[in-house]
Protein backbone atom coordinates (compact mmCIF):
# COMPACT_ATOMS: atom_id res chain seq x y z
CA UNK A 1 0.00 0.00 0.00
CA UNK A 2 1.17 3.33 -0.98
CA UNK A 3 2.01 5.92 1.75
CA UNK A 4 -0.09 9.34 1.16
CA UNK A 5 0.14 12.73 4.29
CA UNK A 6 -3.32 13.42 5.42
CA UNK A 7 -3.07 17.24 6.42
CA UNK A 8 -5.97 18.49 8.80
CA UNK A 9 -6.60 21.66 9.82
CA UNK A 10 -7.49 22.08 13.60
CA UNK A 11 -10.08 24.40 14.00
CA UNK A 12 -13.39 23.27 12.92
CA UNK A 13 -12.20 20.10 11.28
CA UNK A 14 -11.00 18.71 14.10
CA UNK A 15 -12.82 20.66 16.70
CA UNK A 16 -15.13 23.34 16.70
CA UNK A 17 -12.90 26.46 18.05
CA UNK A 18 -14.59 28.55 16.24
CA UNK A 19 -17.62 29.49 18.21
CA UNK A 20 -14.62 30.23 20.96
CA UNK A 21 -12.62 32.36 18.34
CA UNK A 22 -16.56 34.35 17.80
CA UNK A 23 -17.20 34.70 21.84
CA UNK A 24 -13.74 36.35 22.25
CA UNK A 25 -13.90 38.60 18.80
CA UNK A 26 -17.27 39.54 19.97
CA UNK A 27 -16.47 40.58 22.82
CA UNK A 28 -13.74 42.81 21.75
CA UNK A 29 -15.84 44.34 19.06
CA UNK A 30 -18.27 45.62 22.20
CA UNK A 31 -15.23 47.97 22.65
CA UNK A 32 -15.45 49.27 19.46
CA UNK A 33 -19.33 49.62 19.99
CA UNK A 34 -19.73 47.21 16.97
CA UNK A 35 -22.50 44.11 16.99
CA UNK A 36 -20.47 41.44 16.09
CA UNK A 37 -22.43 38.41 13.96
CA UNK A 38 -21.95 35.27 13.66
CA UNK A 39 -22.51 35.50 9.77
CA UNK A 40 -19.33 37.86 10.02
CA UNK A 41 -17.36 35.60 11.81
CA UNK A 42 -17.35 33.16 8.95
CA UNK A 43 -15.16 35.36 7.17
CA UNK A 44 -12.09 34.82 10.25
CA UNK A 45 -12.08 31.22 9.33
CA UNK A 46 -8.54 29.79 8.66
CA UNK A 47 -7.41 33.34 9.03
CA UNK A 48 -4.42 34.56 11.65
CA UNK A 49 -5.52 36.52 14.43
CA UNK A 50 -3.40 39.86 13.05
CA UNK A 51 -5.80 39.24 9.66
CA UNK A 52 -8.59 38.30 11.90
CA UNK A 53 -8.34 41.81 13.85
CA UNK A 54 -7.81 43.89 10.86
CA UNK A 55 -11.08 42.55 9.21
CA UNK A 56 -12.72 43.71 12.56
CA UNK A 57 -11.32 47.02 12.57
CA UNK A 58 -12.37 47.41 8.86
CA UNK A 59 -15.76 46.08 9.76
CA UNK A 60 -16.02 48.71 12.64
CA UNK A 61 -14.63 51.69 10.02
CA UNK A 62 -12.39 51.83 13.37
CA UNK A 63 -9.08 53.41 13.25
CA UNK A 64 -6.51 51.73 16.10
CA UNK A 65 -2.96 52.82 17.01
CA UNK A 66 -0.60 49.82 16.83
CA UNK A 67 -0.49 50.32 20.62
CA UNK A 68 -4.11 49.75 20.79
CA UNK A 69 -3.87 46.65 17.98
CA UNK A 70 -1.67 45.07 19.83
CA UNK A 71 -3.09 45.19 23.64
CA UNK A 72 -6.48 43.86 21.77
CA UNK A 73 -4.85 40.76 20.35
CA UNK A 74 -3.35 39.77 24.18
CA UNK A 75 -7.13 40.35 25.09
CA UNK A 76 -8.52 38.63 22.30
CA UNK A 77 -6.12 35.65 22.78
CA UNK A 78 -6.69 35.18 26.41
CA UNK A 79 -10.31 35.62 26.70
CA UNK A 80 -9.87 32.63 23.75
CA UNK A 81 -7.52 30.54 26.22
CA UNK A 82 -10.19 30.41 28.86
CA UNK A 83 -12.65 28.50 26.79
CA UNK A 84 -10.23 25.99 25.80
CA UNK A 85 -9.10 25.57 29.06
CA UNK A 86 -12.97 24.63 29.88
CA UNK A 87 -12.33 22.40 26.43
CA UNK A 88 -12.45 18.68 26.55
CA UNK A 89 -12.09 15.68 24.50
CA UNK A 90 -15.87 15.83 24.27
CA UNK A 91 -15.27 18.25 21.83
CA UNK A 92 -13.66 16.43 19.35
CA UNK A 93 -15.91 16.82 16.12
CA UNK A 94 -17.40 13.44 14.86
CA UNK A 95 -15.08 10.51 13.67
CA UNK A 96 -12.64 12.62 13.50
CA UNK A 97 -11.11 9.95 15.81
CA UNK A 98 -12.06 7.04 13.45
CA UNK A 99 -10.46 8.51 10.56
CA UNK A 100 -7.27 9.08 12.57
CA UNK A 101 -7.16 5.94 13.27
CA UNK A 102 -8.06 3.99 10.31
CA UNK A 103 -5.03 5.94 8.60
CA UNK A 104 -2.89 4.76 11.15
CA UNK A 105 -3.99 1.48 10.80
CA UNK A 106 -3.56 1.87 6.80
CA UNK A 107 0.80 3.43 7.57
CA UNK A 108 -0.43 6.94 5.83
CA UNK A 109 1.81 9.62 7.12
CA UNK A 110 -0.82 12.78 9.49
CA UNK A 111 -0.01 16.14 10.34
CA UNK A 112 -1.28 19.44 11.44
CA UNK A 113 -1.80 22.20 9.19
CA UNK A 114 -3.42 24.80 11.45
CA UNK A 115 -3.48 28.75 11.23
CA UNK A 116 -3.69 29.02 15.01
CA UNK A 117 -0.94 29.72 17.17
CA UNK A 118 -2.62 27.74 20.09
CA UNK A 119 -2.48 24.49 17.75
CA UNK A 120 -0.36 22.22 20.26
CA UNK A 121 -2.16 22.72 23.64
CA UNK A 122 -5.59 22.34 22.25
CA UNK A 123 -4.52 18.79 20.58
CA UNK A 124 -2.60 18.15 24.23
CA UNK A 125 -6.07 18.98 26.15
CA UNK A 126 -7.97 16.72 23.51
CA UNK A 127 -5.56 13.85 24.31
CA UNK A 128 -4.58 14.07 20.25
CA UNK A 129 -1.49 15.35 20.21
CA UNK A 130 0.06 11.52 19.90
CA UNK A 131 -1.88 10.73 16.50
CA UNK A 132 0.58 13.43 14.67
CA UNK A 133 3.37 12.73 12.91
CA UNK A 134 3.99 16.20 12.73
CA UNK A 135 2.65 19.67 13.47
CA UNK A 136 2.77 22.65 11.30
CA UNK A 137 1.08 25.78 13.12
CA UNK A 138 0.44 29.60 13.17
CA UNK A 139 4.06 29.54 14.81
CA UNK A 140 5.81 28.51 12.05
CA UNK A 141 4.75 29.97 8.89
CA UNK A 142 5.16 33.44 7.34
CA UNK A 143 2.53 33.14 4.68
CA UNK A 144 -1.04 32.68 6.45
CA UNK A 145 -3.24 30.89 4.28
CA UNK A 146 -4.62 30.86 0.74
CA UNK A 147 -0.57 30.92 1.04
CA UNK A 148 0.28 26.83 0.37
CA UNK A 149 3.26 27.38 2.64
CA UNK A 150 1.60 25.74 5.86
CA UNK A 151 0.50 22.40 4.38
CA UNK A 152 3.55 21.99 1.80
CA UNK A 153 5.88 22.29 5.61
CA UNK A 154 3.58 19.41 6.43
CA UNK A 155 4.05 17.54 3.48
CA UNK A 156 8.14 17.83 3.35
CA UNK A 157 7.99 17.20 7.33
CA UNK A 158 6.42 13.77 6.13
CA UNK A 159 8.71 13.80 3.37
CA UNK A 160 6.12 13.41 1.20
CA UNK A 161 5.44 14.86 -2.62
CA UNK A 162 2.76 16.99 -2.90
CA UNK A 163 1.04 15.32 -4.78
CA UNK A 164 0.60 12.29 -2.78
CA UNK A 165 -0.70 14.77 0.17
CA UNK A 166 -4.27 15.25 0.51
CA UNK A 167 -5.96 18.22 3.17
CA UNK A 168 -8.79 17.92 5.40
CA UNK A 169 -10.09 22.22 5.47
CA UNK A 170 -13.34 23.65 6.45
CA UNK A 171 -12.19 27.69 5.15
CA UNK A 172 -12.53 28.87 2.12
CA UNK A 173 -8.70 30.67 2.27
CA UNK A 174 -7.85 26.97 3.41
CA UNK A 175 -8.83 24.64 0.52
CA UNK A 176 -7.41 27.45 -1.83
CA UNK A 177 -4.04 27.08 0.06
CA UNK A 178 -4.16 23.39 -0.30
CA UNK A 179 -5.52 23.70 -4.47
CA UNK A 180 -2.38 26.34 -4.59
CA UNK A 181 -0.86 23.53 -2.81
CA UNK A 182 -0.74 21.09 -6.14
CA UNK A 183 -2.62 18.97 -2.96
CA UNK A 184 -5.88 16.77 -2.92
CA UNK A 185 -7.88 19.31 -1.46
CA UNK A 186 -11.37 17.63 1.15
CA UNK A 187 -13.67 20.53 1.75
CA UNK A 188 -15.40 19.91 5.35
CA UNK A 189 -18.54 21.36 5.87
CA UNK A 190 -21.04 22.96 3.40
CA UNK A 191 -20.73 22.17 -0.87
CA UNK A 192 -21.70 25.95 -1.52
CA UNK A 193 -18.98 27.40 0.13
CA UNK A 194 -16.63 25.11 -0.40
CA UNK A 195 -17.33 24.32 -4.41
CA UNK A 196 -13.31 25.33 -4.91
CA UNK A 197 -12.61 21.87 -3.40
CA UNK A 198 -12.07 18.56 -5.18
CA UNK A 199 -14.50 17.10 -2.64
CA UNK A 200 -16.38 18.29 0.08
CA UNK A 201 -18.15 16.41 2.83
CA UNK A 202 -20.18 17.55 5.82
CA UNK A 203 -18.27 16.16 8.18
CA UNK A 204 -16.46 12.62 8.96
CA UNK A 205 -19.24 10.73 9.47
CA UNK A 206 -20.27 10.56 5.57
CA UNK A 207 -16.49 9.83 4.96
CA UNK A 208 -16.14 5.86 4.09
CA UNK A 209 -13.35 4.10 4.86
CA UNK A 210 -13.63 2.98 1.36
CA UNK A 211 -13.33 6.67 -0.04
CA UNK A 212 -10.01 6.95 2.01
CA UNK A 213 -8.54 3.74 0.94
CA UNK A 214 -9.35 4.88 -2.68
CA UNK A 215 -7.39 8.15 -1.68
CA UNK A 216 -4.53 6.27 -0.46
CA UNK A 217 -4.63 3.56 -3.54
CA UNK A 218 -4.80 6.60 -6.23
P1 LIG B 1 -5.01 31.65 16.98
P2 LIG B 1 -7.26 26.74 11.56
C1 LIG B 1 -7.44 29.25 12.49
O1 LIG B 1 -7.23 27.89 12.69
C2 LIG B 1 -8.89 29.66 12.79
O2 LIG B 1 -9.76 29.10 11.83
C3 LIG B 1 -9.01 31.15 12.75
O3 LIG B 1 -10.33 31.56 13.06
C4 LIG B 1 -8.02 31.76 13.77
O4 LIG B 1 -8.04 33.18 13.73
C5 LIG B 1 -6.60 31.27 13.44
O5 LIG B 1 -6.58 29.86 13.46
C6 LIG B 1 -5.56 31.79 14.39
O6 LIG B 1 -5.78 31.23 15.65
O7 LIG B 1 -5.55 32.97 17.41
O8 LIG B 1 -5.33 30.51 17.91
O9 LIG B 1 -3.54 31.71 16.63
O10 LIG B 1 -8.67 26.68 11.06
O11 LIG B 1 -6.26 27.11 10.49
O12 LIG B 1 -6.86 25.52 12.34
MG1 LIG C 1 -10.23 25.70 9.97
Amino acid sequence: MKKKAFLFDLDGVIVDTAKFHYLAWRNLAKEMNFDFTEEQNELFKGVSRVQSLEILLDLASYEATQEQKERWLIQKNEEYLKYIEAMDDSEILPDVVRVLNFLHEKNQGVALGSASKNARPILTKLNLIQKFEAIVDGNDVTAAKPDPEVFLKGGEALKIERTDCIVFEDSIAGVQAANAAGMVSIGIGEKDVLHEADYVFADFKEMSEAFLASLIEA
